[in-house]
């Protein structure tokens, strides 16, 4: 049976491609998507990719996955740098959460080298741009199968 994920896009990831290349490159958070979905069809993975600016919505969604998903990838976005609700969140979850950042957020301002997420992240991927997504949902695969 096909594993299902949960893949999670913080605040004005919605922005991806129309703002700032020059950190966070051309391609729209549509392209990252389809970037998603092409490589869940080549896993056998079933995942559903949402985006949203609040971080209630964001716990929400997490809390959705208790049940409904088998793991998470998250690009909280500035939530990572500053929610405590975001991680509570994730730790009750009890299933894999793979972090995601488009930029190498240690090769940035200071106060992006902390990260809530990590502290309850099976892994975290940074600097790899949209690929990163695409190595999360690889390494879920090979994890969840093994499980
Ligand atoms: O590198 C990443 O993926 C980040 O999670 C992106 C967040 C930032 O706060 C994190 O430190 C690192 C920002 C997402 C906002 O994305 C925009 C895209 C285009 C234009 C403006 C913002």
């Amino acid at each position: 049976m096909s594993h299902k994920v949960l893949i999670l896009n913080g605040p004005n990831l919605n922005l991806l491609g129309l703002r700032e290349p020059e950190i966070y490159g051309s391609q729209t958070l549509n392209d990252v998507e389809d970037l998603c979905k092409k490589t869940a069809t080549d896993l056998d993975m079933d995942i559903d990719f949402r985006q949203s600016n609040h971080e209630g919505t964001l716990v929400d969604w997490i809390q959705e996955a208790r049940v409904s998903f088998d793991a998470i990838i998250i690009n909280p976005a500035a939530y990572t740098h500053t929610s405590v609700a975001i991680l509570d969140a994730l730790q009750a979850v009890e299933k894999p959460v793979i972090e995601v950042h488009l930029s190498n957020i240690h090769k940035r301002e200071e106060f992006r080298h902390t990260s809530y997420v990590s502290k309850t992240a099976q892994g975290v991927i940074c600097g790899l741009g949209p690929q990163g997504y695409e190595l999360a949902m690889l390494a879920l695969s090979r994890l969840l199968s093994s499980q």
